[in-house]
Formats: C-alpha cells, structure tokens, sequence
C-alpha cells in the first residue's frame, strides 16, 4: 500500500464556491487507482482505499446486493448540501427540504427535533430480515476499518460500548447506514457521525457509465470506486462526487435503462447521540406516549371544533 502526505489544499474561497455543486474532473489532481493511505499535512488520516477488499463477502452473499438494490425506490428530501441542492423552505413549517433523492438510512437513528425517542428506522423495522442479510458486509466493513485505522476504531468502539446493543449491528462499530443508489453526492461534510471516529464507504457498481468518481476538493483527490471496493474516510473533511453518465453522454434518472447504470454506495458509521439512547422498548413506550397524546389533543381540538362550529 503506498503512503502519501498531503502538502498543500486548495483555498478556502475555492472550496467555499463548491459546497453543494457536483463536481467535475478539474476538481481532483490525484486519482487513487491502487490501495492506498493518504495523510493530511497534520499527519491525520483523509482516507485509506481499499480496491476489490469486499469482493469476496459479495461475491459469497449474491443476497447483499439484492437487499441493498431493494432500497432504490427509498427517497430522501433530507439529504442537503449532499442532494447536490440548497435547501428550501417548506411553507407553514420549521423543516426545509433538498430535492429528493435515492438515499435511504437504515439502523438505528437518536432523537431528533420531531422524533422525541430513539428508534431504528422504519425500512429496518418493518424488514429486519432483510437487514440482517446485510451483516456480513457490515463486519467486513468494521474489521477493515479496525485494521487499518484502529485508533479511529478504538474511540469507535468505546462509544459502542456505552450504547445499548439494541442499537448496533452485531460485531460492528456501526449504528446506521445510508445507503445512495446511483446520483452524484454535491460537496458536503457529514453531520451527526462520532467526531473521533471513521466512516467508512463501500461500493456495489453495475453497467457502463463514467464518473460518480468521489472527490476530497480541499485536498483535490479522489478515487473512481470499482464494483467490492472500500474507502475508510474522514467525512467532516468535504467530498462529494462528479457526474456519472453513460457513455453517450445521458446523465438523468433514465441512466439505469440506458447503460445499465447501477452505483450504490453504502456508508456505514457510529451516530454520536446513540450512547444517550435506553432500550430500544423503553423508547417505543416513549414514542407511544408521544402518540397518544397527540391524538388526545387532535381529538380534543376536534370536540372544541365542533362545539364551536
Ligand atoms: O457515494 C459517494 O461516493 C459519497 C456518499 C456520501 O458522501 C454520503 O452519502 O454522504
């Protein structure tokens, strides 16, 4: 594996002009095509590229990649800077909303500002076969990243070990997943992922196209991931991916139809609000209670309403 240290990145006006475009080949000076361990100037980790290091588990377990395809028609409006879009806002309401794209989180997701308990989401609770068909991808994933990052594993996996194991996949440092099936990320920073940890990044690749290759563009590197790779990566550092298209140039939703195009990438990572969650029964009481409170008060809204009306 070669070893390199970053010296110089680009300025920040630069970078600042990026965040949340997709990228183009002008972007990247270094093109990772071999394994690799790239250090920033400071000497801490950027990422470490694994080729073809989860080829064996898929081609072992042909269901991982059927379970994962399965999740192509989850879309997501949640997904900001890395929709490739700004947010806007939704009339009559707090939240805002990116254009929706093939993005799906799975695991175990903390509390949040409308969901007041933790929970796993609702694909993995209503198809926990499914996901645990996703397990040997996900152990492959953590040793590789206890292997070759292993202080970023260690802080990882002490954090595990305050969190109720309702909440982790089994033999992992993992409590969620996002899984992007086939758009091109805009630049953005990951929020929400333990700050001392590591995320880390696999791909399932199908069809013919070009580009969707993923981009560091303060640090102009990127790697072109190929079908059973693995990236172990700093995501608070921005990255984002550049246009995929299929060889005659189609770069829209009807890429599948016409190459074949299938990138799925799975990023699988510790949420550090997870350690602050009870058992995952506890806080389906909570939600319970939640939800049965507001019915009472719609029902009594009703009642007033009426008595008004
Ligand atoms: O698919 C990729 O290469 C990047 C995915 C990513 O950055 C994300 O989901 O946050």
């Amino acid at each position: 594996m070669i070893e390199m240290r970053l010296r110089s990145r680009t300025a920040p006006d630069t970078v600042a002009a990026q965040v949340g475009k997709v990228l183009t080949d002008a972007d990247h000076d270094v093109l990772l095509t071999g394994p690799a361990r790239v250090l920033m100037p400071d000497g801490r980790p950027l990422c470490v590229y694994l080729p073809g290091h989860l080829s064996p588990v898929l081609d072992r377990r042909p269901e991982v990649y059927e379970v994962l395809h399965g999740l192509r028609n989850l879309k997501s409006d949640n997904r900001g800077l890395a929709s490739g879009t700004r947010r806007r806002p939704i009339p009559g309401q707090k939240r805002t909303r990116a254009k929706r794209v093939a993005s799906a989180v799975i695991g175990s997701l903390e509390t949040a500002q409308r969901q007041t308990y933790c929970r796993l989401t609702a694909w993995t609770g209503d198809h926990l076969p499914a996901y645990e068909q996703l397990r040997p991808l996900l152990r492959s994933m953590s040793a590789a990243l206890a292997d070759h990052v292993p202080d970023r594993w260690a802080a990882q996996a002490e954090h595990v070990a305050r969190t109720h194991r309702d909440y982790i996949v089994p033999d992992t440092v993992f409590s969620t997943i996002t899984v992007n099936n086939t758009y091109s990320t805009g630049v953005h920073q990951d929020a929400g992922d333990l700050a001392a940890g590591f995320s880390t990044l696999a791909v399932l690749r199908r069809g013919a196209y070009t580009g969707g290759r993923l981009v560091f563009p303060e640090w102009r590197v990127s790697v072109d991931m190929a079908d059973g790779d693995l990236i172990l990566m700093d995501a608070h550092q921005w990255h984002g991916n550049t246009r995929m298209e299929c060889p005659h140039g189609l770069n829209d939703d009807r890429m599948r139809k016409c190459c074949g195009a299938e990138r799925i990438s799975v990023v699988a990572y510790f949420r550090e609000r997870m350690t602050g969650c009870g058992p995952l029964a506890e806080e389906a009481r909570k939600a319970e209670a939640i939800a049965e409170k507001r019915n009472t008060f719609a029902g009594k809204l009703t009642q007033a309403d009426l008595e008004r009306g």
